[in-house]
């Protein structure tokens, strides 16, 4: 029998799995550190930079498959996905360095150049954030070579001993990089210390809360939704992580004077509380992709007023620190002093992922024309003249939410008794008010539900309606009237360019 010359394809394909992981561990670790002394703009990691980039280039209809199906765990399914994805390319490296260990050397440079490029392509790159990237494509192809070696065979049969203790060797240093950059906590944690040491001043103008906000019926959405289960949309695979120190606003473009605020001035200023429930647009009708929350914040207009607005304009293109644009209609932030630079909600900084320091929340426009986190700048401008993310992307550059009513009580295919049983949800018509809720079974006569209480019109509405259930599979159908007088669109569309309309439908069985 020959002797082998190459390791056999199971130990090849190993090794480029532990080179693979090196790789990333050790490029983790050095953006971690880079990010926690301060070197480089703190947005080093390849695989969230691939990522960005990736988010950056998903067709809508992809976008939209990922919101409906996966919601506000997206994020988690598009790292689990390069993860994979990551995985196979380092098993075919591996395999094709079987022969030349050079071919699969240059698969894993390939990968680290894309790599490289992405990182450095980001809005806020430096260009030091390819460091990571560099050194640890250098470690996963020593690793490779390293592990190929050990893995040829020696007098016709592979050295295993010398093999395994390679592999246990850039196995340990995969997991403990790995570890130790999750542990380094970099930005994240000056952030969380900033947001700790926050003192939110009293608001000058208080929501007052009517004590009917919350029907007593289990199952039925919260009036005011807890930041912790607000929904959460957006484009960034790691929460942008901002000190109130490092945080500024700056307002220019057509005004006579430009403005540029700390977090001290804005927290200074006279800040008022305003109720309003954010809804995005991919929410699917029956979707749970809206929250309600009291706000703190200083009215755009107000911060608009003293800096001669050019007649001219009719936009608002905010900008974030990660580099999204929205564009505002300008009427909707100076037409009454409801839009907010907002820093709190409901009695507490703006959690991280909701927009830490301050960001702008806009009664009755979809979230992705109104509702920046992490704003840093205004720019008073024209539709005419500039384009904001989503509108280059294929959604309506305004887009005002459209009224919807949501049955969260029965759910879906539950099993009810016979008798009383209670039907109710919420209904939102954010900028004109809920005036009725009406629900019917099997197509039948429209029945009026009972409306809770609400503050303003600004934000959603909890409804119920007593059932007298009979035995049978039923279909329990809801819908809103507005304050004028005009029922929610029952015609079922999608939710591209500008949001869904449709009516929610419950299927139950009542025995
Ligand atoms: N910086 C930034 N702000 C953003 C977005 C984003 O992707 N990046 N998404 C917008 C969209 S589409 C919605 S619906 C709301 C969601 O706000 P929430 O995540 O606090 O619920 O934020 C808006 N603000
Ligand atoms: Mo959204």
């Amino acid at each position: 029998m020959a002797t082998p010359t190459r390791p056999p394809v199971p130990t090849a394909a190993f090794a480029g799995l532990l080179a693979g992981a090196v790789t990333i561990g050790v490029a983790e670790l050095l953006a971690a550190v880079l990010d926690a002394v301060g070197i480089g703009s703190g947005h080093g990691s390849p695989v969230l930079a691939v990522g960005d980039a990736f988010v950056d280039r998903t067709p809508a209809w992809l976008k939209d498959f990922a919101i409906s199906t996966f919601g506000s765990h997206d994020k988690q399914v598009l790292l689990a996905s390069i993860g994979v994805v990551l995985a196979v390319l380092a098993v075919v490296a591996g395999v094709l360095a079987r022969r030349r260990w050079t071919v699969g050397a240059a698969l894993v440079l390939v990968l680290g150049a894309v790599a490289a490029v992405a990182v450095v392509t980001r809005p806020s790159a430096s260009a030091l954030d390819v460091l990571p990237t560099v050194l640890g494509t250098a470690a996963g192809i020593a690793t490779l070579r390293a592990l190929m070696l050990r893995a040829l065979p020696t007098d016709g049969a592979v050295s295993r001993r010398a093999f395994l203790q390679g592999a246990g060797a850039a196995g340990a240093v995969a997991v403990v990089s790995g570890v130790a950059s999750r542990a380094v906590g970099g930005s994240s944690k000056s952030a969380a210390a900033s947001r700790a040491a926050v003192r939110l001043p009293e608001p000058v103008e208080r929501v007052t809360i009517p004590s009917g906000v919350q029907l007593p019926v289990d199952g039925i959405t919260p009036w005011r939704t807890d930041p912790q289960s607000f929904y959460r949309v957006d484009t960034a695979l790691s929460v942008p992580q901002v000190t109130t120190g490092e945080w500024s606003l700056r307002v220019h473009g057509l005004v006579d004077r430009e403005l540029t605020l700390s977090y001290d001035d804005l927290l200074s200023k006279p800040l008022v509380e305003r109720a309003i429930t954010l809804t995005c647009v991919s929410n699917e009708v029956g979707g749970k992709l809206a929250g309600n929350a009291v706000w703190l914040g200083y009215p755009v207009a107000d911060l608009l007023k003293g800096l001669g607005v050019d007649g001219w304009a009719d936009m608002v293109l905010s900008t974030s620190v990660d580099g999204m644009t929205i564009s505002t209609p300008l009427h909707h932030l100076t037409g009454d002093r409801e839009a907010l630079v907002a820093v709190a909600m409901n009695g507490v900084p703006l959690p991280p992922e909701h927009g830490f320091p301050a960001r702008l929340v806009v009664p009755g426009l979809y979230g992705y024309v109104s509702a920046t986190k992490w704003v840093t700048d205004l720019k008073v401008t024209r539709f005419a003249d500039d384009e904001a993310y989503w509108t280059s992307r294929g959604y309506a550059a305004k887009a005002p939410i459209k009224a919807s009513s949501r049955i969260d009580v029965p759910r879906s295919f539950a099993q009810l008794k016979a008798g009383r049983q209670p039907v109710a949800g919420v209904a939102w018509a954010q900028g004109t008010g809920v005036r009725e809720v009406q629900v019917r079974v099997d197509q039948g006569p429209w029945h009026q539900a009972r409306l809770a209480d609400v503050p303003t019109d600004t934000t959603w509405v909890q409804w119920v309606y007593e059932w007298d259930a009979t035995p049978g599979n039923h279909t329990i159908e809801c819908r809103l009237i507005d304050s004028d007088g005009t029922p929610q669109i029952a015609q079922r569309t999608g939710v591209r360019p500008d949001g869904s309309t449709g009516l929610d439908s419950k299927n139950v069985t009542v025995s």
